[in-house]
């Protein structure tokens, strides 16, 4: 396993040096400045890279192998015409990035919202704080502060009259501060971030783009993509909708092992692959983790190896556990994936190793109280890596 940790760039609270002492040997990074659909010049990757790369005397060089995202843009999501000059614009990146020696590559298709929490500082009972995803909230803003047109039809009278409690429970402060939450994005996001207004609009957009339609935008954009990533030896990592549902009207749709078996059956390209994000998967309770690593292995270009716990009345609710201890068996899932790399090893694969990284970790210790990109403290991730690490080694020399 590629042990791997997400910078965001200079203005990341976690620096390079701080990384290093992690005992992560890989960076997973983006050009979060450049906008969607524009290229990545091969000056910016060489500049990025050479941030990540360049080592002071005596230290451990970091290498920065994979790529977490090239955005898709918004029209090639909704098959606008014109939409190619973005395809080409995403390929010319990749071409870039490959030229750069980068090539594995993370990206979702995820329409107007990217990865959606409600709650940034959901206290745990051993005081640190963790990300949380709650139903009702999440209904509150849909139905009282969005005031999505239709949003009713896709709710229960139940559901309505909880949202409603919360709704109503909420001080001013609270409401913006979960509009904001789900409207302006979480870091690392791949799409924009809106106003009320901007917003309902952009999800307007897609009132008459169905899952199959959704689908077909992808694999058409997949099909152009794809022979060209083949020619570079290029691993393209999709990553999952999150949460693994549909949400405010949109139509999701990499959620489950049957999306993901549908992906690859209709395009067995082999840079066709995926992100196994143990904790996106795993927030609904139909998805079998161990089950999806052991099938889709040798798919499996990219993890992210968190976990979830869900609430026990309320499965559609999580929040995020400590890595080992979710409602999955990540030990399993761990030695799904050195079973995988064992295979790669003896057809003799190039790349035989998995980029595995610790996801969202708590804030906790020194932490608390300093400005980190939510879920991406530096303490509360270096104990996750630090768990998976103990279960890798643990594993391997069995
Ligand atoms: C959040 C991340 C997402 C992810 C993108 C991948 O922590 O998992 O922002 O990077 O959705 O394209």
């Amino acid at each position: 396993m590629k042990e791997s940790w997400r910078w965001f760039g200079p203005n990341d609270p976690v620096t390079i040096d701080d990384i290093r002492q992690t005992g992560a040997t890989d960076i997973v990074s983006a050009l979060h400045s450049v906008p969607a659909g524009e290229v990545w010049s091969v000056e910016n990757i060489r500049q990025h890279q050479e941030l990540i790369e360049q080592t002071p005397d005596g230290l451990i060089p970091l290498k920065w192998s994979v790529v977490e995202s090239i955005p898709v843009h918004e029209d090639i999501k909704l098959a606008r015409p014109g939409n190619k000059i973005y395809v080409d614009a995403w390929i010319a990146s990749m071409e870039n990035l490959a030229q750069c020696g980068i090539k594995t590559i993370c990206y979702n298709f995820m329409p107007v919202i990217d990865w959606t929490r409600t709650d940034l500082n959901f206290k745990l009972p051993n005081g640190a704080y963790a990300l949380r995803f709650d139903q009702n909230k999440f209904a509150a803003f849909d139905l009282f502060i969005l005031e999505r047109e239709g949003a009713e039809a896709e709710y229960s009278e139940a559901e309505i009259d909880e949202a409603k409690a919360v709704f109503d429970a909420m001080s001013e402060s609270e409401r913006q501060k979960l509009t904001e939450n789900i409207i302006a994005g979480l870091p690392g996001r791949m799409t924009d971030s809106y106003g009320l207004e901007d917003f309902r609009a952009a999800l307007a957009q897609y009132k008459d783009i169905d899952h199959h339609e959704l689908r077909q935008n992808l694999f058409s954009f997949l099909t152009q993509v794809l022979p060209r990533a083949d020619e570079l030896g290029v691993k393209l990592a999709i990553h999952p909708d999150d949460p693994p549902r549909d949400m405010l009207g949109l139509p999701r749709i990499i959620c489950t092992a049957d999306d993901l078996e549908l992906l690859f059956n209709s395009l067995p390209n082999p840079a066709n692959g995926m992100t196994l994000c143990v904790g996106t998967y795993s927030s609904r309770p139909d998805n079998d983790l161990p089950a999806m690593a052991r099938q889709f292995g040798s798919r499996i270009y990219f993890s992210h190896l968190r976990g979830v716990s869900r609430d026990a009345n309320e499965q559609r609710s999580f929040y995020e556990a400590s890595h080992l201890d979710s409602d999955i068996d990540m030990v399993q899932v761990i030695k799904e994936l050195l079973n995988e790399e064992q295979r790669r090893k003896q057809s003799e694969a190039a790349d035989s190793e998995i980029h595995i990284r610790p996801d969202h970790g708590h804030q906790m210790m020194d932490d608390i109280g300093k400005k980190v990109n939510p879920g991406y403290s530096g303490i509360g991730r270096l104990k996750g890596l630090a768990e998976i690490r103990g279960v890798i080694r643990a594993i391997s020399t069995q």
